[in-house]
């Protein structure tokens, strides 16, 4: 089986020759960060800290021990763990060895935990002790039960069901690491998903690093940056865009919150003198209402980016008033292409656009349902390809024909008009998802968990308009005929198949029957206008 596709040859020798993609890994990286910036602080997390140099030897011990308990070059290995100092020791232990993360959410459950495993016969687990509110430990040994493919679970912490990671760690002098490659893939990002399940992303050496250095030019981030993590780390935007590793990369410091609240960040804010901070839509109108209010200093904040859902423009415009630091739009996908609009962009460009691409490397068109390329301001989707963006998801070859055209373009379902400048506004979406004020929610994972209800005969999951948020999912049911259909019920029910909770929906509608379309599938469209009348 093909695990995934990959750029042709030609395209991979024109990146390497124009220097986009340099040879270089994870692994280099750390290395010579420990050297550039040995005992400065790379990672802060409540009272603790850890260094550069600290966290190449923590991460090579660990490395030590994972290639011990017989972790290999390639295989995968499930990495859920909240925003901490450990995320960073595993994540570049198994770069060391060439083991594959896969990165979860901290709010995946068991349905997205298991299939997972299945799918990417995953050969362990690691997660965290629990401390942080949710018992992982027992989510861990459910998913244990469920997924032949593990031999390991490890904790970060001390529980007495699993071994801890700590316990893992082995003296790692005159190991013989395996060789990795920059072309070698480093990890499995997840995507926000359409169809099913969420899709396996494979992301290499070469081109996540390409896009973190590029990142890294457009916000200039430096030694002296202090990035605020707010949101889940594991995600590709505070990951790389320019995230956690863009920070790490430039010898800036990492400061991780546990969340987003403004009482937490606006006193991360003063105490580390942050610099820049990344929000989805909804907490950015949080922090908004909340800083007039409070006497926090934020003056060393320079930019606060926004993205994984549309921003509003009248909220745009009130971030520099209110915050006193430069607004950067980020439009970008965990598939590869990240738009940012430019920090010496004019006020309109950044207010009421997504930002353009940050490679001149990366191609955009946009076409209409036949697939034409439109004119320059008409709306349609946006297809993109590049040295960053993935050639086709990993193990699904079925979704890989639909979703990449045979040029290599990754259709991103997202519904745009370019500006005259080539910046993106985003107008609307053709793929059958809800975001969530960035939690992104695939209409048919949700239906298919609802279709198992005893009483549902058919299911659609759309979204609803919310001020707040900017949508909220809506499950709406045709139950069987003489079945009582129970919301309580059937969102219990949804609960008990154990799910990330954003995922439960925030309505539910009850219908005799769908309107369709003409081939006789659900139209979701009537189906959300019909709604819209219903509560207007
Ligand atoms: C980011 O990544 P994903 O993979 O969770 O979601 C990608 C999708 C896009 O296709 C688009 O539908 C939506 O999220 N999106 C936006 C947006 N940013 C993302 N829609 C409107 N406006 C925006 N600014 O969400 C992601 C990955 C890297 C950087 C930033 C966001």
């Amino acid at each position: 089986m093909e695990e995934h596709p990959t750029w042709p040859q030609e395209m991979a020798e024109y990146y390497r020759k124009k220097g986009v993609w340099r040879g270089e890994t994870f692994n280099d990286m750390l290395r010579e960060r420990a050297m550039m910036f040995a005992e400065k602080i790379a990672v802060k997390c409540g009272t603790q800290s850890i260094s550069y140099r600290q966290l190449d030897t923590k991460a090579k011990k660990l490395a030590s021990g994972f290639h011990t308990e017989g972790l290999q070059k390639g295989d995968r290995v499930i990495v859920q763990l909240p925003n901490s100092i450990d995320f960073f020791i595993v994540i570049f232990a198994l770069f060391r060895i060439g083991a594959w993360p896969i990165f979860a959410l901290p709010s995946h459950r068991r349905s997205e935990l298991v299939y997972l495993c299945q799918h990417a016969e995953a050969k362990a687990y690691i997660t965290a002790n629990g401390q942080n509110g949710f018992d992982y430990p027992n989510l861990a040994k459910e998913v244990q039960a469920q997924a032949s493919s593990l031999q390991h679970i490890w904790v970060a912490g001390i529980v007495e069901a699993f071994p801890s990671l700590d316990e893992m760690e082995k003296n790692a002098e005159n190991q013989n690491w395996p060789d990795i490659q920059a072309s070698d893939i480093a990890f499995l990002q997840l995507s926000g998903g359409s169809t099913g399940l969420p899709k396996m992303i494979p992301r290499t050496h070469d081109d996540y690093l390409y896009s973190i250095r590029k990142s890294n030019d457009i916000c200039k981030l430096r030694e002296y940056s202090v990035y605020l993590a707010s949101l889940p780390i594991a995600h590709n935007y505070p990951l790389s865009s320019p995230g956690v590793l863009g920070t790490m990369y430039a010898g800036g410091r990492v400061v991780l919150a546990q969340g987003s609240s403004p009482d937490e960040a606006f006193t991360l804010i003063e105490q580390e003198q942050v610099t820049i901070a990344a929000l989805v839509p909804p907490l950015a109108l949080v922090w908004l209402e909340a800083a007039p209010a409070r006497n926090d200093d934020l003056a060393s904040l320079e930019i606060l980016q926004v993205g994984g859902a549309k921003f509003s423009a009248e909220a745009a415009r009130r971030v520099r008033p209110v915050l006193g630091c430069q607004l950067q739009q980020v439009f970008g996908m965990a598939e590869g292409l990240v738009n940012y609009t430019r920090l010496d962009d004019p006020e309109e460009t950044i207010v009421h656009t997504q930002g353009r691409p940050m490679s001149p490397y990366d191609e955009v068109r946009v076409v209409d349902e036949d697939g034409t390329i439109m004119k320059r301001g008409e709306v349609g989707e946006l297809q993109t390809r590049g040295p960053y963006t993935i050639r086709g998801y990993y193990r699904a070859s079925e979704h890989n024909h639909r979703t990449f055209t045979d040029d290599g373009f990754y259709c991103t379902g997202d519904i745009v008009r370019l500006a005259k400048d080539g910046s993106i506004i985003v107008e609307g979406r053709a793929k059958d998802q809800i975001n969530r004020g960035g939690e992104k929610i695939a209409a048919e994972e949700i239906e298919n968990h609802l279709l198992a209800h005893p009483a549902v005969h058919d299911a659609a999951v759309i979204a609803i308009p919310d001020e707040f948020l900017g949508e909220r999912s809506c499950a709406v049911i045709v139950p069987k005929k003489g079945a009582l259909a129970n919301t309580r019920e059937i969102k219990s029910f949804l609960q008990a198949r154990s799910m990330a909770s954003y995922k439960i929906p925030d309505r539910f509608e009850y219908k005799e029957s769908f309107p369709q379309t003409g081939v006789g599938k659900t139209n979701k469209q009537a189906l959300r206008a019909q709604l819209a009348n219903q509560y207007t």
